[in-house]
């Protein structure tokens, strides 16, 4: 019975298959550990969102608060994970936030979210996400930037 030589891989195939799977991984494997901050900033958006239309109902239900009424002062509407009541106190008006806004979910890692009235006027909802894990708001955490009268977000670092 004569033996078959031709069984079996050659160096050269073994080495075009181990380099394929070097280049799918370094393709794939960042894009898999970017994933859950991308998920993370995109609670944070919707969240941002939560918070304008906090700020819209509690202006149908007082229409004498404005936008103009907003603090240039960044003021703490969630701290720790939980909704701060009355955080957005002006005047006479005595909010009880959490009538209007949920706590963030957990799972989210939204630490604190803010508001205030910049030179221009406009009112930013700033939301701060724990990426890094650490528990509290450092730097290397993302904050998600809000432009309620824009309609536009960003993303930055601590
Ligand atoms: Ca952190």
């Amino acid at each position: 019975m004569r033996k078959n030589k031709t069984k079996g891989f050659t160096l050269i195939e073994l080495l075009i298959v181990i380099a394929i799977i070097a280049i799918l991984a370094a393709v794939l494997i960042p894009n898999i550990l970017n994933a859950r901050t991308r998920a993370q900033i995109s609670g944070a958006q919707s969240y941002a969102r939560d918070v304008h239309i906090m700020i819209e109902s509690m202006m149908t239900d007082n229409p004498e608060f404005s936008y103009a009424d907003i603090p240039a002062t960044e003021t703490a509407v969630v701290n720790g994970g939980t909704v701060q009541d009355n955080a957005l106190d002006v005047g006479s008006f005595d909010f009880t936030l959490s009538d209007y806004l949920k706590d963030p979910p957990g799972s989210s890692r939204i630490l604190k979210a803010t508001v205030q009235r910049n030179t221009d006027g406009d009112v930013l909802v700033k939301v701060y996400v724990d990426t890094n894990n650490s528990g509290s708001v450092d730097a290397g955490d993302k904050i998600v930037t809000y432009n309620i009268q824009k309609g536009t977000f960003s993303v930055s670092t601590n």
